[in-house]
């Protein structure tokens, strides 16, 4: 038996320790704007996208650290997104991760300048830097191509524009499911499938891994909703406001449960990725 919170506190450990590497890298760059990036990425967080990344290529029989670079593309593109989600035009908060939000500290252009600028630092980390590096990262442009797609107008931003843009009324159970899988679950599976591609997984290995990517993303809004609920945020459309909580907490369930299956055929290769799943249904925070 893994202790899992070991594991996911050792790899959110290199995870940081890369990211603070690859921030250190960037040079020429106006002081103010590398200080409100490394303040948005740096200051909290459970890297749980980049944990995914490493996890997947174990499970398809690499080292975890061999895709870090994917891995570290996949936490920078979630960091940009949570800028962005915290600013005055879309969820205006002020605080996030227990401390001020990137623009209530740095204020709104410079917060959204370094939302784009984490978003294009992901892709410029992740691709081999000179033509003689091309055959160690072989398959590195296909896991960003993944990762693209789980981002852009197809996954995240396009969820976003779906929550803000459905009125309450439409905010029924099926349409909940579809936001959520875009907005939330797509960057979640696309994590897992990239860290996979990277590591070159075959076809087979890639279906499993897509199906237990969306069961895990749906496990991790839903379980996100009610902790939220939990915490009294009761005023927006969630799992639990639509559902009530036992119904949310049946229907992670079997989400969960659903994963564990889609990854049977990796055998004890997927242990890990199992041990992940149930983490995050019974995690707290
Ligand atoms: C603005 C392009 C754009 C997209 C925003 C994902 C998203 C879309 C907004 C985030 C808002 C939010 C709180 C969504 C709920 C699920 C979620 C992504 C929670 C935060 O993820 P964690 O718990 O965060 O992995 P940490 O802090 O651990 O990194």
């Amino acid at each position: 038996m893994t202790n899992i919170k070991a594991y996911l506190n050792e790899k959110a450990e290199v995870v940081n320790k890369a990211l603070e590497k690859y921030f250190s890298g960037i040079k020429n760059c106006p002081d103010n704007l590398l200080e409100a990036m490394k303040y948005g990425t740096l200051s909290g967080g459970k890297r749980i996208r980049a944990i995914l990344a490493m996890a997947a290529a174990e499970a398809v029989g690499k080292k975890g650290e061999s895709v870090i670079k994917i891995a570290c593309a996949a936490e920078l593109i979630h960091n940009f997104s949570l800028i962005h989600d915290d600013l005055p035009c879309m969820d205006n908060d002020l605080t996030r991760r227990g401390k001020p939000t990137c623009h209530a500290k740095y204020g709104e252009t410079l917060a959204l300048l370094a939302g784009d600028a984490l978003l294009i630092y992901a892709f410029e980390i992740a691709l081999p830097e000179s033509s003689n590096k091309l055959k160690d990262y072989l398959h590195f442009p296909l896991a960003l191509r993944e990762l693209a797609a789980a981002s852009g107008p197809i996954g995240m931003v396009g969820g976003q524009v779906l929550d803000i843009e459905f009125s309450e009324k439409e905010k029924n159970i099926s349409n909940l499911l579809h936001i959520h899988s875009m907005k939330t679950g797509a960057l979640i599976r696309g994590s897992i499938l990239a860290g996979a591609i990277a590591a070159g997984a075959n076809k087979n290995e890639l279906e499993c891994l897509s199906e237990y990517g969306s069961n895990l993303g749906l496990t991790f809004q839903i379980v996100d909703d009610i902790l939220d609920y939990n915490e009294g945020k009761k005023d927006k459309i969630s799992f639990p406001a639509i559902l009530g909580l036992e119904k949310s907490r049946q229907k992670a369930l079997e989400a969960t449960r659903k994963a564990f299956r889609a990854i049977e055929p990796l055998g004890e290769k997927g242990k890990i990725l199992k041990e992940i799943a149930n983490y995050l249904l019974e995690r707290e925070i």
